[in-house]
């Protein structure tokens, strides 16, 4: 015990981020429920060990999508973090907890856990800053995990874990892991920078979103495959996995925003076997805009800034040192606020937005700025790719883990049991879907080589949220649809059974039934696929 606020309690063991004790919610998805349905039939016929295991995966599906902020270290993951939760509470310096896993997590009141090696927790406050405290009370050496909590809407759907990333190997580190690792029966690759602490937390996300940046281009395929290495295949497939570039206004040029466009598009073509996409970030603006960190006062100095006459203004911009040069009217201390919340670039775009239109209110120039860093851009695709795609992640990620559970089963009843009980519900129209999944990440992760069209198509099938998106014909009417979904399914039907490899097969008579699956679906009126 020690300060205020401060206190010392027992949870139950767990792995991470699953220690909550009691019943678990039911999945908040038809897939997910469909799994679980099938869950709860199967536990009473499997052993002790094997039950148990089994309820991991259950409770693990009815949470939160976990997702994965993964990257080297320094390339920005904890400023992205707090852009994407809306609040400012992962520190972005060099303190203790940038070298730790730090889940940040829906919860009723804000406060931060300390999970040490033996699950034990200790409850602390954020810092006076909103922070994640530098202190936390706990030797470094004992921490297995942080748990952050945080009444913010955002994270009620998806949980957001910041880890330290790549070149933050440390060998006490890596040791300490090493029995987390153990106990979760998946070990990545060995080596590679990564330390055991982040693989721990990549191997049990759903999704991750890679943080690139332009320096490390050349060997952004290797980073990747290293954290690919450590998830499950299917969360490592690009159908669970988007890329961002990075520090974006670092780029050279006058635009730099745009040649980040460029830069992010040719690295989604060489990475397409990783990523769904790369989208170009300049993060820090978009903390900064994104979290209230950036004030009226800020706001203020800006306008100052842009009022200057433009000799004096444009040589401020030659380099952060002349920035803050002391010999103008304007502050030091607000510019060198400016400057560490927007960097020169983002303090440029403020003052060119204020310099066209100097009526602009504070509120219009933070919106035009995080509009500018690209950050609406990926909420967009996080919000498609990610958090309405949650079920069927969350039910594929679960069929992945019971595989694993069947295959450590320790009685080889429980193996045939879990292994007839998956098989039987994919069989069933309502989990096709599943199927789908699984296929779509056999052949985006290049696992199932298809052609490039055949493969296009596939991916579409999977990500379009109604029939005529899945179907890559928005607005057509019903019968075109229709015509469409049959038209295909016999493209494939085709496909399945002439020149094409046993794999691809497989992958195509999967294609084919959900066509024809889909067809059904626009004759009975457009509604879900049920088993009737
Ligand atoms: N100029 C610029 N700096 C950034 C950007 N994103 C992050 N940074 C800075 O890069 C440093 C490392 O960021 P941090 O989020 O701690 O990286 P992490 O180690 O990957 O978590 C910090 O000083 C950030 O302020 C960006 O988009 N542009
Ligand atoms: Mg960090």
């Amino acid at each position: 015990m020690g300060r205020d606020g401060v206190q010392d309690r027992t949870t139950a063991v767990g792995s991470p981020g699953y220690g909550t004790a009691g019943q678990p919610a039911p999945p908040r998805g038809p897939l997910g429920r469909l799994v679980a349905e099938m869950c709860a039939e199967l536990r009473p016929q499997l052993s002790a060990v094997s039950a148990t295991r089994l309820d991991y995966v259950v409770r693990r599906l009815a949470g939160p999508l976990q997702l994965a902020v993964a990257g080297r270290i320094k390339s920005g993951k904890s400023t992205v973090v707090n852009a994407l939760i809306h609040r400012r509470v992962a520190p972005t310096d060099i303190r203790e907890c940038t070298r730790l896993v730090t889940r940040f997590r829906y919860g009723a009141v804000d406060r931060v856990e300390v999970v040490r090696q033996d699950g034990t927790r200790r409850v602390l406050s954020y810092d006076a800053d909103g922070l994640v405290p530098v202190d936390l009370g706990v030797a470094v050496d004992q921490i297995a995990y942080v748990d952050a909590f945080l009444t913010s809407a955002s994270l009620e759907s998806v949980t957001v874990i910041d880890t330290p990333g790549l070149g933050s190997t440390d060998a006490t580190s890596v040791r300490r892991a090493e029995a987390v690792l153990g106990r979760s029966g998946r070990a990545g690759p060995d080596g590679v920078g990564l330390d055991a602490g982040s693989r721990t937390a990549i191997a049990q996300a759903e999704a991750v979103l890679y943080v690139l940046t332009q320096a490390v281009r050349a060997d952004d395929a290797e980073a990747l495959a290293v954290f690919g290495g450590c998830l499950s295949p299917q969360a490592a497939s690009p159908v669970n996995a988007v890329g961002l570039l990075n520090k974006a206004d670092q780029l050279d040029g006058a635009d730099p925003i745009a040649t980040a466009r460029e830069l992010a598009t040719a690295q989604a073509r060489l990475l397409r076997h990783r990523v769904r996409d790369v989208l170009p970030l300049a993060g820090l603006v978009a903390e900064a805009t994104e979290t209230g960190h950036f004030t009226e006062a800020d706001a203020d100095v800006l306008r100052q800034i842009a009022g200057l006459p433009p000799a004096q203004r444009d040589l401020l911009f030659f380099s952060a040192d002349l920035f803050v040069r002391p010999e103008l009217p304007i502050p030091v201390s607000g510019r060198a606020r400016l400057l560490a919340r927007l960097d020169l670039f983002g303090v440029r775009q403020a003052v060119d937005l204020l310099g066209a239109d100097p009526t602009l209110g504070t509120g219009e120039l933070r919106r035009k700025l995080a509009e500018r860093s690209g950050v609406p851009a990926v909420r967009d695709l996080i919000e498609h790719a990610f958090r309405r795609r949650a079920d069927g992640i969350k039910a594929s990620v679960a069929l992945a883990a019971l595989a694993v559970v069947a295959a450590q089963a320790p009685a080889p009843g429980d193996r045939t049991r879990i292994r007839d009980a998956v098989e039987g519900l994919l069989q069933r129209p309502a989990a096709h879907q599943l199927r789908l999944l699984e296929a779509a990440a056999l052949v985006s992760s290049g696992t199932v080589p298809m052609p490039a069209e055949l493969a296009a198509e596939l991916a579409g099938l999977v990500s379009g949220e109604t029939p005529a998106e899945r179907l890559g014909a928005s607005g057509s009417p019903v019968a075109v649809l229709r015509e469409l979904a049959l038209e295909r399914a016999s493209t494939w039907r085709s496909f399945a059974t002439f020149g094409s490899t046993p794999a691809q097969s497989r992958v195509a008579h999967v294609v084919h039934r959900s066509y024809c699956l889909l067809w059904q679906q626009l004759a009975t009126g457009g509604g879900a696929v049920t088993d009737e």
